[in-house]
């Protein structure tokens, strides 16, 4: 199967699958597509775990991570911790095309965006204030400290005595529901290849807390030569492995797209057996594939496929 030009996405993000397909339709590059269909998904508030009002923090703040990379220049642009503002993709294009860096951070980021006219805005809506009080009325689980020694003075949040109390022995609680992100890939009719991420991470983090999606070679990968690859899942495990670059390189090597995602996978299972998490694959031709790590949270993995051949973004599993 191979019909250029092409847009995959991780799950079932339709809208953003056709964004990007319409950029792509109307003349754009492979970067304008994965920032469209990223955006897209920003503004829709995917699953509520892409853009504004989801994931909130310990403290019940939002904050996203996002990346992006162009496979022919090999120029990469990702924010991580970004704060107040909405289009995360936006501000890691501007990152990769306004400066000569790679990744900011935190407050930093956000104040480059606004120096670069992105507007700042609350990212907290009624929907996330009430996941985050439901969180702290049901004693902070799942919470993502260990060895928090308990302190009856304080209530849930920061080194909190509940978040220690009710720790489930440092096991983690991450699921469908809990996490999700996009990661989108585009191949243009050339060839040409990019790859990006928007996530607002995992719920009720620790503040600074940043996942994979913004991390090169983790949460995305792209290199014309080569193939293109983007992982949502658990990032804390996921990004140890660095799956996409992995699933990348293991292309250029010739392995077909979807042995490549699969050893991607494999690779983190030799360590964390029931980790969360999938990968989509492209090659440089338009073949693609996907794999995930079957667990009970995640038993099929969907994602969107937009080619020649349907012009309209198409749900595979
Ligand atoms: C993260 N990888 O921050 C993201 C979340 C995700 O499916 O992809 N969930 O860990």
């Amino acid at each position: 199967h191979t019909s250029l030009p092409l847009v995959i996405n991780t799950w079932p993000f339709k809208s953003a699958t056709a964004a990007a397909w319409h950029a792509l339709q109307s003349g754009g590059s492979v970067l304008d597509a994965v920032e469209e269909g990223c955006a897209r998904c920003e503004v829709d508030q995917c699953d509520g775990t892409v853009g504004f009002g989801g994931s909130p923090d310990e403290t019940g703040e939002t904050t996203l991570d996002a990346m992006i990379m162009n496979g022919n220049s090999m120029e990469v642009g990702a924010v991580a911790d970004l704060r107040r503002i909405k289009n995360a993709i936006g501000v890691a294009r501007a990152v990769m095309e306004r400066t000569e860096h790679t990744m900011l951070v935190g407050e930093s980021a956000s104040v480059f965006a606004e120096n670069m006219g992105f507007v700042a805005e609350d990212l907290t809506t009624n929907e996330s204030l009430n996941v985050f009080s439901q969180w702290l009325k049901g004693n902070c689980q799942p919470n993502y400290r260990k060895n928090v020694s308990p302190d009856p003075s304080t209530s849930c949040g920061p080194y909190g005595p509940k978040a220690a109390q009710t720790q489930c022995n440092g096991e983690r609680q991450v699921n469908i529901h809990s996490h999700d992100t996009i990661g989108m890939i585009a191949v243009d009719k050339d060839g040409h290849m990019a790859a990006g991420t928007s996530t607002n991470g995992l719920s009720h983090k620790v503040p600074g807390r940043v996942g994979d999606s913004p991390i090169i070679g983790a949460g995305a990968y792209a290199d014309s030569s080569a193939g293109a690859a983007a992982a949502t899942g658990d990032g804390d495990i996921m990004m140890r492995f660095l799956p996409s670059y992995l699933a990348v390189e293991l292309m250029r090597n010739g392995a077909d797209p979807s042995a490549a995602c699969k050893s991607a996978i494999s690779r983190i299972k030799r360590h964390y057996s029931d980790f969360f998490g999938a990968i989509i694959c492209a090659n440089t031709t338009g073949h693609y594939g996907a794999a995930c790590n079957r667990v009970p949270s995640l038993t099929e993995f969907h994602y969107m496929v937009a080619d020649s051949e349907s012009d309209t973004a198409v749900l595979k599993s």
